[in-house]
């Protein structure tokens, strides 16, 4: 059945009325989803670790070359996003994994998938959080309620036997402490020796940040593939749709029939193919859209 909306419209009421027909949503997240948390993002401004691109870093060549380097990028990380704080969008996504509050607002029976491009850890923080106060079922592996696409930064593997291990400690090891205030590009550059850097728990070999680098292959891609094709209503948050796998997901589902909402700061490439655009912090506009209160 069409749906008579000239996309992309930023009609609240009219994207209320497909939430009210969808069964299957999900939605495709990125780093604008904690810029509000404080966490920078991978475009703009936010792009560079002191003088490198941080897309340049996230590749196992860059880890291969300078180990001391990468983990010092990821050190920095884990440490902005152990201090970070969920915001009113992930709180938002986090009660619509509640049955009872999607009951008033979506279809029957529906359902709800977090696809997020982020390794923060902040969406499974803020469902954690909700659960002491609204009633969410737990996800299983077949219906996760997040997917982390990309990985986990506080998972910690090994390259040499795949133990896997979560690891929030801070710093993660005496070596990088500190390390993070470094920032400025001329600043003295520190190279810890391998054997000073995070070692495998299992076989003490060189470990490496559980995430997925660039020419790796991300997690749960049949799940999300599936999820895709059967998707009623795809949210786009905080996304510059510039990476891929992540980046087609939107186009799957609008090929197999569904709708898709994209929530950015900014336009960004293939919104105009959307059914709805919410411009401006997702931290606003996706309660506002979604209708749930703030608070958690
Ligand atoms: C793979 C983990 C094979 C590590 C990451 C097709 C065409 C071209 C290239 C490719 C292609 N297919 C594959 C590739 C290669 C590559 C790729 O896409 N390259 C790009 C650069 C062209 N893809 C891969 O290598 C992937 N692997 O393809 O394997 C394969 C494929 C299929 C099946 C089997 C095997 C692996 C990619 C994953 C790499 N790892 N992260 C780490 O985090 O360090 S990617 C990393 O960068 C993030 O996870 C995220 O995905 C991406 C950053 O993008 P965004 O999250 O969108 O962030 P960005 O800063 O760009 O944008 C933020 C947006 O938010 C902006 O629009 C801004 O306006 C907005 N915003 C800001 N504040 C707010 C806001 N919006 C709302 N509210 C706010 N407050
Ligand atoms: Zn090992």
């Amino acid at each position: 059945m069409p749906y008579p909306f000239p996309a992309p419209s930023s009609d609240v009421d009219a994207f209320r009325n497909v939430l009210k027909k969808s069964v299957n949503i999900i939605v495709v997240a990125g780093a604008g989803l904690s810029a509000g948390s404080g966490l920078s993002t991978f475009r703009g401004a936010g792009g560079y670790w002191r003088r490198f691109k941080a897309t340049t870093l996230a590749t196992p060549e860059a880890f291969e070359k300078n180990p001391s380097r990468v983990w010092q990028f990821y050190h920095y990380r884990r440490e902005f996003a152990l201090r970070a704080k969920p915001n009113a969008a992930h709180y938002a996504l986090a009660r619509f994994t509640s049955p009872q509050i999607r009951e008033s607002i979506c279809a029957p029976k529906s359902t709800f998938t977090v696809i997020t491009q982020n390794v923060d850890g902040i969406s499974p923080r803020a469902l954690k959080e909700v659960t002491s106060s609204v009633s969410i079922p737990e996800g299983t592996h077949e219906h996760p309620h997040i997917i982390e696409m990309h990985g986990r930064l506080f998972d910690v593997i090994c390259a040499k036997c795949d133990h896997v291990s979560w690891n929030i400690n801070s710093p993660i090891c005496d070596a990088l402490a500190g390390t993070e205030k470094i920032l400025e590009a001329e600043d003295h550059e520190v190279n810890i020796p391998v054997e000073n850097l995070p070692r495998c728990e299992g076989c003490g070999e060189l470990a490496r940040p559980g995430v997925v680098w660039f020419g790796e292959t991300p997690r749960d891609l049949d799940l999300i593939d599936d999820l895709a094709q059967n998707a009623d209503l795809c949210l786009v948050v905080g996304t510059s749709s510039t990476v891929y796998p992540a980046a087609g997901y939107a186009d799957i589902v609008r090929g197999c029939g569904g709708k898709v909402a994209v929530f950015n700061m900014e336009r960004t490439s293939g919104d105009e193919d959307a059914d709805f655009l919410f411009l401006g912090p997702c931290e606003e506009t996706i309660p506002a859209a979604l209708g749930i209160a703030q608070e958690i």
